[in-house]
């Protein structure tokens, strides 16, 4: 039975869009819709990504939309404008999961999106523009090493090596894409030509504290901070782990402890400076071998592109010479680098005229975490409305958030594209 079949007898059939909204991110925070039964994981390409765009697909079809899959399984949803074929503003944001995460990152912003569309539907409204509803399949990167593979596929700036990528099932991006949806087009036809698409918003829990200490239940996003993902390396001498005396060792165990507390001191030395180690593991991995290798995964973010290089870099000189004090080989390397990105300044002000519009303060915060925005700035004008969450928690089966809220964000995010409609054809340029 797939979510959609929910919507006979389950909160699925709530009015309220809101609590609808919530309840289909609930609906797809289980198997089938997630790979382990003890936690979400819904990495991209997954049999749990295919069961969710099923259920996305009856639901996008419910609110009016003609529903396609792209070169790269991105789930798009179309609602026409009064004329077939115009040019769409795009609502969106990410399907998948990292593991162990919560309901609402990234799948909220999709639902949001659909409820958008649902009320148009509802209301048998046109606009002068079309409006699609997109699902991105990567973003989290949870299972292929780069991230936001499916906004970069849409936004025209994947580099197209990333189809080689392998995930931990030694199966490579490319053929995970053939396995997902035979005779998919090729994921380079996902691209976007820029006329195409006008703008695009994107709804998403803060996954930080701002908003619920200031009793705000949406806020306006001005821009993404700056990131990196690097992959470092400590190579040493596997070993007899009872046999070899401790000053005869080549351990990169003791290595790898005094890189992540250096990480931990150049990222807490200047504010809006972050740092963390999420993956690290001990080669071969045998309790009695002394390892012969440590590898860990360090991410670091900044409100600049600037000053992410220069506490990469730092942090890389620090390997250097920890790997050198200990007579051990190391290496640190960029997976991907994504630069801080600005929210367009003429939609984030009709964006905030609609947060305003429905009775709430308008707060402007930053981001720390990534977003599709960031990449579909290349594409074309972006606006983020950030919704509170419980604790600020995220990445995490704890992170929470409210129907009011959900609702509250549909209201706001229809009266924005209201006010895009009737500020169309623009008779500047269009915004950004
Ligand atoms: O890592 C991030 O900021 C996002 O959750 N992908
Ligand atoms: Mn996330
Ligand atoms: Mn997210």
């Amino acid at each position: 039975m797939t979510a959609a079949t929910h919507s006979s007898h389950d909160p699925l059939s709530a009015t309220d869009a809101g609590e609808r909204a919530v309840a289909r991110c609930d609906a797809l925070g289980v198997p089938p819709y997630s790979e382990a039964a003890d936690m979400l994981f819904r990495p991209y390409l997954s049999s749990a990504h295919r069961a969710a765009l099923e259920a996305l697909s009856a639901w996008m079809a419910e609110a009016g939309m003609t529903v396609r899959m792209d070169g790269a399984a991105n789930l798009i949803g179309r609602y026409e404008g009064r004329e077939r074929g115009a040019p769409a503003m795009t609502i969106g944001s990410h399907i998948d999961s990292v593991r162990n995460g919560g309901r609402y990152d990234g799948a909220l912003g999709v639902m949001l999106g659909v409820e958008v569309v649902q009320a148009l539907h509802d209301r048998r409204s046109r606009l002068p523009f079309a409006v699609e509803v997109i699902a991105f399949g990567d973003e989290e990167g949870s299972r292929f090493p780069t991230s936001m593979t499916c906004s970069r596929a849409v936004a025209g700036t994947a580099d197209l090596s990333v189809l080689d990528q392998w995930g931990p099932d030694g199966v490579a991006l490319v053929q995970a894409l053939a396995d997902f949806e035979p005779g998919l087009p090729p994921f380079s036809s996902a691209a976007r030509r820029p006329g195409d698409v006008l703008a695009y918003l994107e709804a998403h829990i803060e996954q930080g504290p701002v908003l619920e200490a200031e009793g705000l239940g949406i806020g306006v996003v001005t821009a993404i901070a700056a990131q990196k993902r690097l992959s470092a390396r400590f190579t040493g001498m596997a070993g007899h782990a009872g046999t070899t005396p401790m000053d005869l060792r080549r351990d990169p165990g003791p290595a790898a402890a005094e890189a992540i507390l250096l990480v931990e001191r150049v990222c807490g030395a200047e504010p809006g400076l972050v740092g963390t180690v999420g993956r690290i593991a001990a080669l071969p991995g045998a309790v009695n071998v002394i390892p012969g290798e440590i590898v860990f995964s360090i991410d670091v973010r900044a409100p600049t592109a600037e000053r992410r290089d220069a506490a990469a870099a730092l942090i890389g000189a620090g390997v250097a010479e920890i790997a050198a004090r200990r007579g051990l080989g190391q290496s640190v390397v960029v997976d991907q680098a994504l630069d801080a990105s600005p929210c367009d300044p003429d939609l984030t002000a009709l964006l905030e005229t609609a947060v305003a519009g429905v009775g709430v303060a308008v707060r402007r915060l930053p981001s720390g975490a990534g977003h599709d925005a960031m990449v579909m700035a290349d594409l074309c004008p972006t606006a983020m409305l950030f919704l509170r969450c419980r604790g600020g928690i995220s990445h995490n089966p704890a992170e929470s958030v409210s129907p009011a809220d959900a609702a509250l964000a549909v209201r706001a995010m229809s009266r924005f594209i209201e006010a895009l409609a009737e500020s169309w054809p623009p008779t500047q340029t269009p915004p950004g």
